[in-house]
């Protein structure tokens, strides 16, 4: 069938893309990019991921009762720790938070970039502002760690993305404590010829639908000008998210406009978060060019239907 989506994107930017960019940040900073959505009694907060001058990551957090219009806060909320356990992994800066609430707490997962190169560690906030650290939970190789928002079977669960062979592919792996983990599976690899060719990684926390979770991935094409990363679709099994009931054959979402095609990474809408309104509207958070954060919208019936057209 032809989609109706052709030559476009299913996604709907918002019309006051870019929603923060550096000018926004009420500090010195190279850029601000990859931002998580918190939902709170008094609206949508951002976890951004912040790379300061020196060229490090840290995360601040934005306020907003819309979801769309972002105030900083003041100082960064969680900086790379310098003492400690965690100091050593995290020498090169955290990268890319992605938060889900599970069991009424609210747990972070995010990349910790050490000698090694990148870990996924979790931490857990009560406030926003105050990040108390769990455990450094891979060996290095990894990213875009994202966490089920239940339990599955009785474990946690959780997708990441393991560089193997070069080309990372999106994995799932099970844990009794948070902290233990095992029993992984790989849910999908990269698929030739198509628009994630080369790379893909979990973006969103999985939603749990009546048919699947739907989880929102980026996949990356590789081009003699360097890669291009764009946003798609996949449904997986409740019970065992490693098995793939369907995946959308194209993006949901691609780098069109001037804020995705130029900045300091070109060619990016790397999303980091959804959240579904009520009304069944979605907003999904984007970092653009690695040098904004964009909100792109949709309703959940499109994502769900349309998106596998
Ligand atoms: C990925 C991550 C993201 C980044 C993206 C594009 O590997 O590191 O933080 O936005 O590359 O540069």
């Amino acid at each position: 069938m032809r989609s109706r989506y052709l030559g476009r994107d299913l996604l709907h930017r918002w019309e006051g893309n870019p929603a923060i960019t550096v000018d926004d940040i009420p500090f010195r900073a190279n850029t601000v990019f990859n931002g998580t959505p918190i939902e709170t009694p008094d609206g949508i907060n951002l976890l951004l991921r912040i790379e300061g001058q020196h060229g490090y990551s840290f995360f601040a957090l934005a306020r907003s009762t819309d979801g769309l219009h972002f105030k900083i806060d003041k100082k960064p909320v969680m900086v790379p720790a310098r003492k400690g356990p965690f100091a050593e992994e995290e020498i090169k800066g955290i990268e890319d938070p992605r938060v889900t609430v599970v069991e009424g707490t609210c747990y972070v997962m995010y990349t910790a970039v050490g000698p090694c190169g990148p870990r996924i560690a979790l931490a857990k906030t009560e406030d926003y502002v105050n990040y108390e650290r769990i455990a450094v939970i891979s060996e290095p190789g990894n990213k875009d760690g994202i966490l089920f928002p239940r339990k599955i079977k009785d474990r946690y669960a959780r997708l990441d993305r393991p560089i193997g062979l070069g080309r990372g592919s999106i994995w799932v792996s099970y844990s009794p404590d948070l902290v233990h983990w095992g029993d992984s599976e790989v849910v999908m690899a990269p698929r030739g010829g198509y628009w994630d060719d080369y790379r893909i990684g979990a973006s969103v926390a999985p939603i749990e639908t009546e048919q699947g979770w739907l989880e929102i991935y980026h996949g990356v094409k590789m081009t003699s000008s360097g890669p291009i990363y764009r946003t798609g679709v996949a449904l997986l099994d409740l019970d065992n998210p490693s098995k793939v009931i369907k995946r959308g054959d194209s993006p949901i979402l691609s780098p069109r406009e001037e804020y995705e095609r130029i900045g300091d990474v070109p060619n990016v809408c790397f999303a980091c978060g959804a959240v579904i309104s009520d009304h069944d509207e979605v907003k999904i958070y984007y970092g653009a060019a690695d040098t904004s954060i964009c909100v792109a919208t949709c309703t959940f019936k499109q994502l769900l239907e349309d998106a596998f057209e």
